[in-house]
């Protein structure tokens, strides 16, 4: 792969000869074969796109290159964003790199620390709401209303452009698009830029088909599913407890046009999926990323017949960013002091 997103995929992307083109890093990531659960799924094959290993650690990376490079192009010298803490790091790194002002509002109290840590190290300019990633998007569109800051929440446009490079890769990869994707939906930009990936790259004729679209947000955060806005969105997985997408009427087309779903996972379902994949994958992804492998576990077990299928589940973010969680349900480990009789006692080679 050429280096970065929009050198490699510019032909797809909105880039013109005044178009900056820099990379920290992004895209490309692996598609890593899950062998270990597939004969518990029940499914031919299963895959997961790993986007914690973006620079920032997460797929919110892809679409900040391109919506900085273009807030560049049009001379902005200023970003901002409302975030759960994704979009911040991205924001506030890419931002760095090219020596914009990033300015994010996060909720106070509900961003995963290694999120915040970012933010902080990047030099973001940091507003801790007090209130829920809605109201922080409200102020943030109002703002861009009134003064001279990029928007760079995925409402802009070229946020989605750059993000569907990853059902590229996916393709680019398999050789076709797998027949079903599954993927966590917060704000509903990223179900929303697959689908666009994967609708250009089969008009292209690179794909010779399109995958059902499965989508699956957190049961205390589930809008689209329950078809109206959620006041008050409570999840473990901080990073989806979006209440008011911003890209629902899309993600339900997306939905509508595959002939897919949108459907909900419990947090106990979500934790245990992160630890499934850590411990038989050796992937450590954040709460909110676990959401579509909870979803392919949720609906194998209902009976859905994945026997002779494709799986791709998008792994959106790293585990790294919020590590609260696992810690705090550990299983407590022996103590042992420097003394290697009591230390073999306690690993039970004697
Ligand atoms: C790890 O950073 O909304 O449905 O402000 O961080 O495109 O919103 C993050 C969202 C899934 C949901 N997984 O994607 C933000 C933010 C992770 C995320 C989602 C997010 P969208």
């Amino acid at each position: 792969m050429k280096n970065g997103v929009l050198e490699h995929y510019k032909e797809y992307l909105p880039v013109t000869p005044d178009t900056p083109m820099f990379t920290i890093g992004e895209g490309n990531t692996p598609l890593i074969r899950a062998a270990n659960l597939e004969k518990d799924i029940g499914c031919k094959e299963l895959y997961l796109k790993f986007e914690g290993c973006n620079p920032t650690g997460s797929f919110k990376d892809r679409g900040m290159v391109v919506a900085i490079a273009k807030a560049i192009e049009e001379g902005s010298k200023a970003v901002i964003c409302a975030s759960t803490g994704n979009t911040s790091a991205s924001a506030a790194a890419y931002a760095a790199y090219c020596n914009l002002s990033a300015i994010i509002i996060v909720p106070q109290g509900n961003i995963a620390l290694g999120k915040l840590a970012q933010a902080i190290v990047y030099k973001a300019k940091i507003i801790a709401l007090d209130g829920n990633f809605d109201q922080a998007l409200n102020m943030v569109r109002s703002i861009t209303e009134k003064h001279p800051v990029t928007l760079v929440n995925s409402l802009n446009p070229n946020r989605i452009e750059g993000q569907k490079t990853a059902a590229f890769e996916i393709v680019d990869v398999l050789g076709d698009a797998p027949d079903y994707l599954f993927i966590p939906v917060g704000n509903a930009g990223n179900i929303t830029a697959y689908w666009k990936g994967f609708k250009e790259y089969h008009e292209a004729g690179k794909a010779g088909h399109r995958p059902i679209m499965m989508g699956f947000q957190a049961e205390g955060a589930a809008p689209i599913v329950l078809g109206h806005p959620v006041e008050k969105p409570e999840t473990v997985a901080t990073a989806i407890r979006i209440g008011n997408p911003a890209s629902w009427e899309k993600a339900v087309a997306a939905r509508d046009e595959s002939d897919g779903i949108i459907d909900i996972v419990t947090d106990d379902e979500i934790l245990s999926a992160q630890k499934l994949m850590a411990s038989k994958c050796g992937i450590f992804a954040e709460p909110a990323s676990a959401a579509s492998l909870a979803g392919l576990i949720k609906m194998s077990a209902q009976g859905k017949d994945f026997s002779s299928k494709k799986i791709v589940c998008v792994v959106t973010g790293h585990g790294l960013k919020d590590t609260d969680i696992v810690l705090k349900s550990s299983e407590p480990f022996l103590e042992l002091p420097a003394d290697l009789a009591a230390i073999e006692k306690g690993i039970g080679l004697v």
